[in-house]
């Protein structure tokens, strides 16, 4: 093996410390790396530091959202419920921290704000907030898909004289919402959740939907212990399975027909069975839900018919009956009572398709029809996704160009994993990867596995610069599209496509197929690292 000088602080830096950096942190650890992660957060966790609204879950289920690489841990860990809470979710990652020692290299508090390339180095000058710097052979950003948070712009927003929230930036000290009258704004999977406990402390809640969304119950209950040792008896198995022969990373009873080859009752039969049981496993009723238009609109029309079930005042069950995009093209909410809500005597919707917010006021909120005044608004307006975070840095790369001006048309990543013109940068569940669109443990195992085999491969072979191939990337790019233009994904203009940031290019941004892309990249570094160029 070549020794190479050692003339940065690091051989790695890991921005993030989420799942996906501290997970990079072992692995580099296990490597014999010089590794450090620096968080702008006050201690671990990433999404499940900052997401502590009222409500607050996982939509993937508890016994498939965790870490497969610490088999003792699995076995030993227990969650309480189905669908994890985001504090037993944070309990979970303070718990792992603790048993791998992970924070003595951490630092917290420490928000990165520019990387810059440094050719004679061979690796990145880091600048933070506070001015310190540090340097490193290998950039790792564990940034997250959904942390950059996002208020709109909203005409007099921040006139605003009572409290004002961010789901995704909740306090640590908890709000206490009773006697006030409250708004929330938003109503995707974070608004979903959050809605129906601000109702419950609330003295009023006044809801502004501006796309009416689709949610499935989440029938949440307490783990039984049959079913938590059925998991853990077979463990591996399951894991690998999901890994490698599913399509999100996660298991469900898959299907096996086409919602059109059965007859209207089997069909009703079928939506309704897994709509007892709750969950995304509805999304799994049939084989084609998500290819085929038709498919698609018996599972939407099914889930239009409950909500009208649920909801009292016929009114307000057509506003909150989604009609403008097929069914799971946009992230499927997992709800609690959320459309049972708008009972209650102290809830009521506005449709901002038919009353646009003007703007916001002192008092509150001011509707095309009336001004309405609240104690406190609530923003459940989601994040600039995929590619907020990463571009919230000043990431500049030889010859000085940053990220905005490369990914001006849309993000462009090598298998969503690395840039060209970006050498010795990586990105975990970047643009052009499973990422969202995959339960994201299995995703961010799979990323960081895959960097710490190439940086062992390089290690080995005395390398020390990777760089993507344009070609490869530009490959990787159409391949994506491509991929994405055989589903409905792409018709609704969803955070998916960049539609909830105005003036976002809209490019259908995750890789659709999990098993999929990990053969791919499997084959990639089989081929030595094909894409790539290595020096
Ligand atoms: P989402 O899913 O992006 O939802 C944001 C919601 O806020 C959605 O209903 C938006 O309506 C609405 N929104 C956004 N901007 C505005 C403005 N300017 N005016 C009115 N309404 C607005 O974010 P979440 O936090 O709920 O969920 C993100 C992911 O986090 C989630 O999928 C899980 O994976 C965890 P729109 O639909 O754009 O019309």
């Amino acid at each position: 093996m070549k020794e190479t000088p050692q003339v940065t602080d690091w051989d790695v830096v890991i921005v993030g410390a989420g799942l996906a950096g501290l997970y990079a942190l072992h692995r580099c650890r296990q490597l014999g790396l010089r590794a450090h992660v620096y968080d702008k957060a006050g201690d671990v966790g990433g999404t499940w530091y900052w997401n502590r609204y009222p409500g607050a879950r996982c939509d993937v289920e508890s016994m498939q959202y965790s870490y497969s690489w610490d088999q003792d841990l699995q076995i030993e860990w227990d969650w309480t419920e189905r669908f994890a809470t985001q504090p037993e979710i944070l309990k979970y990652l303070n718990h792992v921290a603790d048993r791998h020692d992970f924070r003595r290299d951490i630092t917290f508090g420490a928000a990165v704000s520019a990387a810059t390339f440094d050719e004679a180095q061979g690796g990145w000058a880091v600048t933070f907030e506070n001015g310190e710097r540090t340097s490193a052979r290998y950039l790792v950003l564990a940034t997250g898909c959904l942390s950059d948070a996002r208020l709109p712009d909203i005409p007099g927003r921040d006139s605003f004289a009572g409290e004002v929230y961010h789901t995704g930036r909740w306090p640590h000290e908890g709000v206490d919402f009773s006697g006030k009258r409250v708004a929330v704004i938003g109503t995707g999977s974070s608004g979903v959740q959050a809605i129906p406990e601000i109702a419950k402390q609330a003295a009023h809640l006044t809801v502004f939907q501006r796309t009416a969304n689709f949610a499935i119950p989440a029938r949440n209950a307490a783990l039984a212990p049959d079913y938590i040792n059925a998991w853990k008896t077979d463990y591996p198995a399951l894991r690998k399975q999901a890994r490698e022969e599913t399509g999100s990373g996660t298991l469900y009873d898959f299907p096996t027909q086409s919602a059109l080859d059965v007859t209207a009752e089997e069909r009703e039969a079928t939506y309704r069975a897994r709509w007892k049981k709750g969950g995304a496993n509805f999304m799994h009723s049939f084989n084609d839900l998500v290819l085929n238009e038709d498919a698609n609109q018996t599972a939407a029309d099914f889930v239009r018919a409950r909500i009208r079930d649920k909801v009292a005042d016929p009114a307000t069950a057509d506003l909150l009956c989604p009609n403008d995009h097929p069914i799971f093209t946009k992230r499927i909410c997992i709800d609690d009572h959320y459309f049972e809500t708008y009972n209650r005597p102290n809830v009521n919707l506005v449709s901002l398709r038919q009353t646009p917010i003007e703007q916001i006021e002192p008092a509150g909120i001011r509707t095309s029809d009336q001004l309405r005044a609240f104690d406190a608004i609530v923003y459940a307006t989601g994040f600039d996704a995929l590619t907020g975070a990463v571009k919230a840095i000043d990431i500049r790369g030889p010859g000085g160009r940053t990220i905005p001006e490369k990914w001006a048309e849309g993000p462009r990543a090598y298998l969503g994993l690395a840039c060209a013109g970006f050498p010795n940068l990586f990105m975990i569940t970047g643009p052009g990867s499973p990422s969202v669109l995959s339960n994201v443990v299995v995703s961010i195992e799979q990323h960081v596995e895959w960097i710490a085999n190439l940086l062992a491969y390089m290690r080995d072979r005395g390398l020390t610069r990777v760089e993507a191939d344009k070609a490869a990337e530009d490959d990787w790019i159409v391949h994506v599209g491509e991929v994405a233009a055989t589903t409905l994904l792409p018709r609704a203009a969803s955070w998916y496509m960049g539609a909830n940031i105005p003036g976002k290019p809209r490019v259908f941004m995750p890789y659709i197929g999990v098993g999929e892309y990990r053969r791919i990249c499997n084959e990639i570094a089989a081929d030595g690292y094909r894409g790539f160029s290595l020096k």
